[in-house]
């Protein structure tokens, strides 16, 4: 056998993120590309596709980059289509591009729920199934879901996104069912509070400079007291999509800081004097 690090190497693989301009997606990318994966990444316009292209040539990673709605078939198919053409095909799909709308169920539209679904549950769906004939046909793949703390808990004003991330925990298991015979391994990621734009109205600072109630009450509930980083999950998201979880299927693996297996504390009793961690 050789050294135990070559199992996480990504080496020869594509690599294929969604929504990776920014945020989670583009640590995601830059992982991948460090350990040796060809990335290509899409989003949903032109001007967060150049913005993507500019942070991968600062950070010195050549990356393929197109413009694609992951809630559009048609667009989803074309963009696997010029990536096996171009690049190859895709052997590690990371369904990555989310959205939020935090809106009391009773004051949410039915559009509006459907946006949340469309591109949180049923866009994973449409990439899963555009990738999974070529893996099934190379005899293996990897596709990694974005799942969330909404995949296990609720709260006020997310009923659209915790039913989509529910849901979307429930799709990793079924792609695991029906596909793990072809040695594709589905599985996903469970991120607790990461600081990133999706997140940021809940770290505002109030008009008076003191905290936003839900960071400190975030902070309460997870006992590293602190955000995750984006640089948090880059190991786990280079482990699942590398030979080093070859026999791990099914699995939404939470990297919370603990927010899962603590009750917490009170959000008074916390020492902000210590939070100068994010902004
Ligand atoms: P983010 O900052 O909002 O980035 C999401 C990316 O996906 C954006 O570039 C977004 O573009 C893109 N996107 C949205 N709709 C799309 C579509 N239809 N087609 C293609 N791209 C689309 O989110 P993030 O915080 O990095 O999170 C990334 C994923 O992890 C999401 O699925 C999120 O639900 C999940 N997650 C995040 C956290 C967290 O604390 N941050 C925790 C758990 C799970 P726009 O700019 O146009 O929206
Ligand atoms: C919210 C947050 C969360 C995070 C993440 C937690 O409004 O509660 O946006 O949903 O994005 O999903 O794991």
């Amino acid at each position: 056998m050789g050294n135990i690090l070559d199992k996480f190497s990504l080496k020869g693989k594509v690599a294929w993120i969604t929504g990776a301009s920014y945020g989670l997606g583009l640590a995601y990318a830059l992982a991948y590309a460090e350990a040796g994966a060809k990335v290509v990444f899409n989003d949903i316009n032109e001007d967060l596709v150049n913005r993507g292209l500019e942070e991968y040539k600062k950070a010195g990673v050549e990356v393929y980059g197109a413009v694609c709605d992951v809630t559009n078939e048609e667009q989803v198919t074309k963009f696997v289509a010029d990536v096996k053409e171009k690049v190859g095909s895709i052997d590690i799909l990371v369904n990555n591009a989310g959205i939020i709308k935090r809106i009391p169920m009773t004051e949410m539209t039915v559009d509006q729920w459907n946006q949340v679904i469309n591109v949180d549950l049923t866009g994973p769906f449409i990439c899963s199934k555009a990738v999974l004939p070529d893996m099934i046909a190379k005899g293996s793949g990897k596709i990694i879901n974005a799942c969330s703390m909404m995949s296990e808990l609720g709260r006020e004003t997310v009923s659209a996104y915790a039913a989509a991330k529910g849901g979307l925990k429930m799709l990793t298991k079924n792609i695991c069912s029906e596909y793990g015979q072809y040695n594709i391994q589905c599985n996903a990621i469970g991120p607790g509070y990461i600081a990133t734009p999706q997140t940021a109205p809940l770290r505002e600072k109030q008009p008076d400079g003191s905290m936003h109630p839900f960071d400190r009450f975030i902070r309460s509930k997870t006992p590293a007291q602190r955000w995750g980083k984006t640089e948090d999950l880059m190991g786990l998201a280079v482990f699942l999509a590398s030979e080093a979880s070859d026999f791990i299927n099914g699995q939404v693996v939470y990297i919370d800081g603990g927010i899962l297996a603590y009750i917490g504390q009170d959000p008074n009793n916390l020492d902000e004097s210590k939070f100068a961690d994010v902004d």
